[in-house]
């Protein structure tokens, strides 16, 4: 007996090390959920609710639920649009941090079937569902942990509360692919009338493991999203991109010093790339609107994000190895602006027509190495077929194996795409790929992570007949599944507009063209629109919209929308609050930063506030103030004042309220006036940041309506 066991054992040892069995998974692995999030690539995430109504991105959670109206609410229009664009999914924002329930819940008054939308009748979770049912696409829910409409919040009853409330969610409309709970949590709000702050210790009062434990339970294929997991971490930027080097395995650990690392309480700010050889598989998605905002905002309507734009999210994204997660955000009527439906279209018809055909497809390949000799089982072929997971592998102690493909023909291409077979791991470190060119081979590309997908834009066409593939690290042998070779389409780049100091609009392109053609009234360019020969003013502002135009080809639209000319405003003198980076800054048209920051980090917060000589009276009717753009949120203003005056000495306070979300996407954010004023000054005042003893801002800028 214990013979045949040292054989039997004996004979295993002679097979791997001949590599004729599977190679050994390497390091975390996927589950079965992560596995079907890996291949979805893509899927939109839909935000709508009383923000749709009030024009903001978060709700205080006193808004009455009358509010919600969308008389033409049409869930196949927006999850077809979806579908169109080659997402495979959508998760819906069935509560966001106002805390209406767009479901009939029994767990709180403030849902849906308080409006007056279908007579109260109406359940948009349900409609959501039956379109994805329909139209084949996948179902994910958010319900935000964060609710500042509930008097419980904070209290321990709040959190069974959400627990029912998830429990509705898992067991009433169907298979779900994503729980998805958002990061943002505890501050003001109404709570109930109290209308006061309240904090709670995210890493605690959820109690995530028994939390979780019910979505496993009721939705056991569902992939729990949040800052750090379990199952899908955020990428930490709201951008839609995930480092250039981007591992799917992932060591979370608390961001406060002295805390235990734990899996899934607090966010990791290094989402962005990843840990290699961590010990979680936690692929990271990369979530970002196609709007700037989440929801949606009129005056963000020329801001849809262009087809290109898509794209270039799509390489930044889905080709790191992450997933895409795009936000849509419907309008009042409940319908997705025609520019949205269109961009996705668009979008979607670029990626067919990109990866339609494999150029690789068909060659011949010669492999340096097949594991155990077994090219039925282990061979090269299995890089060129559709399957995910049937792949090329080598023996155990070949790390390094290089792959020619001979073409079937000269072939010119631009994207390179890689795969592993992540059911075994995250393996490969790092690859080169060459081309054969005047008798030599020329490195054409390299890169790190792989995982469940390597996209390569290529900076120009290459044309060739030999490809090579060079693994030029790994911890252990390869496993991968995909090589490809692909053609996006030609395209021109859009032109880019700004502005100077002087008020001058200057419209660009980075490569020569033959002309480009604008408009000034909103209508979209045509090649009998004026030529731009040299820059212009506009005093007041307002859309300049720019193609450009070489031979047959048409670049994409280039919208900008802008406010005052700020060529004759001056900080005004006497304003010397200042102590850190110049006042100026905030008028410069650039992104250079207006701070108050002090370097003694002893001090605390003071107000701060930035006054502006506009040179001459102007009729306003909003403001607006950018953020600082690069990545720190020292300073970031998330409560405003704005001031105007008439002689630069009596201000009357015209607007004050929060900039929410600022912290996780710091776009532009614009404040339209209850009613426009007509001043020569005007004050913007920084009441509170989100870090640091003083404010920061890119720009301040003005908006008027003639
Ligand atoms: C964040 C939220 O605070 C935003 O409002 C938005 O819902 C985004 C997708 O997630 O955590």
């Amino acid at each position: 007996m214990k013979k045949w066991v040292v054989m039997a054992a004996l004979a295993a040892k002679w097979i791997t090390g001949y590599g004729q069995s599977t190679p050994a998974p390497y390091g975390a692995l996927p589950s079965q959920s992560q596995l079907n999030w890996h291949e979805m690539e893509m899927y939109c995430i839909i935000h709508f609710g009383v923000d749709t109504y009030t024009n903001k991105e978060w709700g205080y959670g006193d808004e009455d639920p009358k509010l919600v109206n969308p008389a033409k609410f049409d869930a196949i229009q927006i999850v077809g649009a979806a579908k169109a664009g080659g997402f495979k999914g959508v998760v819906v924002v069935a509560k966001h941090h106002d805390g209406l329930c767009l479901w009939p819940t029994q767990t709180t008054e403030h849902n849906i079937s308080k409006s007056n939308w279908r007579k109260g009748k109406g359940d948009i979770v349900k409609e959501y569902q039956l379109a994805c049912e329909k139209l084949r696409m996948q179902l994910g829910l958010y319900c935000s942990p964060w609710d500042r409409n509930s008097a419980y919040y904070g209290q321990a009853k709040y959190v069974d509360i959400y627990r029912s409330q998830l429990k509705e969610l898992y067991t009433r409309y169907g298979k779900l692919f994503i729980s998805w709970h958002d990061g943002a949590n505890g501050g003001d709000g109404f709570y109930g009338g109290t209308r006061e702050v309240r904090k709670i210790d995210r890493t605690t009062y959820y109690g995530w493991p028994q939390t979780w434990a019910i979505t496993r339970k009721l939705q056991p294929d569902a992939a729990l999203f949040g800052d750090v997991g379990p199952d899908v971490r955020w990428v930490g930027n709201e951008e839609g991109h995930a480092g250039e080097t981007c591992w799917a395995t992932y060591d979370p650990q608390a961001p406060d010093a002295g805390k235990k690392p734990a899996n899934g309480y607090t966010k990791y700010e290094l989402g962005i790339e990843g840990t290699r050889h961590g010990k979680h598989w936690m692929p990271a998605e990369c979530d970002v609107s196609l709007r700037p905002g989440w929801f949606y905002h009129a005056s963000q309507n020329s801001q849809v994000k262009s087809p290109y734009e898509l794209l270039d999210l799509y390489y930044k994204s889905v080709g790191r190895g992450a997933g895409l997660d795009l936000g849509l955000s419907p309008n009042q009527q409940g319908l997705l602006d025609t520019e949205d439906v269109q961009s996705l279209q668009q979008f979607g018809r670029l990626l067919k027509q990109t990866f339609a055909v494999n150029l690789a497809a068909g060659a011949k390949v010669e492999a340096s190495n097949v594991r155990g000799n077994n090219s039925s089982k282990f061979g090269p072929q299995y890089l060129l077929d559709a399957g995910r997971y049937s792949y090329w592998a080598t023996d155990d102690d070949v790390k390094t194996p290089e792959l020619i493909f001979n073409l079937k023909g000269i072939r010119t291409f631009n994207v390179i795409r890689l795969r592993e077979n992540i059911k075994l791991g995250q393996r490969i470190e790092n690859f080169a790929v060459d081309v054969y060119y005047n008798g030599e081979w020329k490195q054409i590309a390299a890169a790190t992570s792989i995982g469940a997908n390597r996209l390569i834009r290529l900076p120009r066409n290459v044309t060739a007949a030999k490809v090579r593939l060079r693994i030029t690290g790994s911890p252990v042998c390869i496993a991968l599944s995909d090589f490809g070779l692909y053609k996006e389409p030609a395209h021109l780049t859009a032109p880019v507009i700004s502005r100077s100091r002087e008020g001058a609009i200057i419209i660009t392109t980075s490569a020569p063209v033959s002309a480009i053609h604008y408009t000034l009234n909103g209508s979209e360019p045509t090649l009998q629109s004026p030529v731009y020969t040299s820059s212009f003013q506009m005093p007041d502002g307002g859309t300049v919209k720019a193609i450009a135009v070489d031979g047959t080809q048409q670049s994409e639209l280039a919208t900008a929308t802008l406010g005052l000319s700020k060529a004759a405003w001056h900080i005004l003198s006497t304003e010397q609050l200042t102590t850190g980076r110049r006042p100026e800054n905030a008028i410069d048209e650039t992104n250079s930063l207006w701070s108050t920051l002090q370097a003694d980090t002893t001090k605390g917060f003071a107000p701060a506030q930035l006054s502006i000589d506009l040179g001459k009276a102007e009729n306003i009717s909003a403001f607006t103030y950018l953020p600082r753009q690069d990545k720190s949120v020292a300073g970031l203003v998330d409560r405003y004042a704005f001031l105007v005056s008439t002689n630069g000495k009596e201000w009357q306070q015209v607007a004050t309220g929060e900039f929410s979300n600022i912290k996780a996407n710091p776009i532009e954010q614009t404040v339209a006036l209850q009613q426009p004023v007509t001043a020569r000054y005007i004050q913007f005042k920084a009441l509170h940041v989100i870090a640091g003893n003083g404010a920061t801002a890119a720009e301040i800028g003005l908006i008027t309506k003639k």
